[in-house]
């Protein structure tokens, strides 16, 4: 039984590009997402975290598609991995779910988006994946913050409880560097926190607050400037955001770690 778990792990940790953890949905950094957990699978025991990292020459580039394009790969990685270990569990009878990296999220009631079901971050350090930087991310020891994270829930017992962490563990390579703080566009990062609404309004810049307001601007336009307006730049590039999912505009507390 502890097997195939184990088994799995070992699998998924194989690949160089990824990085796979458990923890007990015991485990105290999770006592605040327990109603959620409980909601998604009662019957959970386990929490998987799967991390993918992000191709480095990808994220350096001052090219933004090419960001995205690397973006949106590395949340399909993480994705197909969750689902994949999801249906290996089942097949030997345990019921899992995996739960979204990122978007689809909850946007109707007061989160708004804005928080998830399960703090990746915080999942990862209960697993023993990385620690908190100052930059408010994960950081791992290979990958160093260029990752995204994701993970599934599983009635499956947990294992390596010796490789919990049980609290909030800082980074101690953070230590007086203050490169991610000093790279922030709009000075939204203080140490281990961050302003989420400067972040929010520069990292999606072609957003919902952009699709709004280039709603409001066509509906109050006269024919001729709303002609324009829906052909315009601004129109085009929410257009490709919604096809692709992908709307980010930075990157750089992710790309300013030294680690
Ligand atoms: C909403 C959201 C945002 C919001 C709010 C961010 C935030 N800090 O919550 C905005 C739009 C601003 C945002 C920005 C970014 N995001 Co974002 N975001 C999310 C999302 C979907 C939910 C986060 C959430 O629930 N927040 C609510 C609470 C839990 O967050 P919090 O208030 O920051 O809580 C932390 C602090 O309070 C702190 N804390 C509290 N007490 C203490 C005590 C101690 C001792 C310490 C150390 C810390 C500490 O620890 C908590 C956990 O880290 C997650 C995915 C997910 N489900 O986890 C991705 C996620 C966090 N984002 C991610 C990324 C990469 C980004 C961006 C780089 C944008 C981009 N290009 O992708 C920036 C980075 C901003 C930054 N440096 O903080 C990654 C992080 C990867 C990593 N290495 O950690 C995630 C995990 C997505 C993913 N699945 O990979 N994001």
């Amino acid at each position: 039984m502890t097997n195939l778990l184990s088994n799995l792990l070992e699998d998924t940790n194989n690949e160089k590009d990824l990085l796979v953890g458990v923890c007990s949905i015991d485990n105290p950094l999770l006592d605040s997402f327990q109603d959620n957990i409980n909601k998604i699978l009662p019957s959970a025991r386990s929490l998987i975290v799967v991390i993918a990292s992000h191709s480095k020459g990808a994220l350096i580039s001052d090219n933004n598609q090419v960001k995205q394009y690397d973006t949106i790969y590395t949340y399909e990685r993480v994705r197909d991995i969750s689902m994949k270990l999801t249906r290996e569990l089942e097949f030997e009878d345990y019921n899992a779910a995996a739960v979204p990296a990122f978007i689809p999220l909850d946007v109707m009631s007061e989160r708004k988006g804005m928080k998830g079901e399960i703090c990746w971050r915080t999942a990862s350090v209960a697993s023993g994946l990385g620690k908190i930087g100052k930059n408010n991310l994960l950081i791992t020891e290979p990958f160093g913050p260029r990752i995204r994270i994701g993970g599934l829930l599983t009635e499956h017992p947990p294992i390596n409880t010796k490789s919990e962490n049980r609290e909030l563990l800082t980074h101690p390579k953070c230590n007086s560097c203050t490169n991610c703080q000093k790279n922030c566009p709009k000075e939204a990062l203080s140490d281990y926190s961050t302003n989420k609404k400067l972040c929010g309004d520069y990292i999606f810049a072609y957003g919902l607050r952009k699709y709004s307001d280039q709603m409001e601007n066509i509906i109050n336009s006269n024919p001729d400037k709303r002609k324009n307006l829906l052909r315009d730049g601004t129109t085009r590039e929410l257009w490709q955001n919604f096809m692709t999912g992908c709307y980010y505009y930075c990157w750089n507390c992710q790309i300013s770690c030294p680690d």
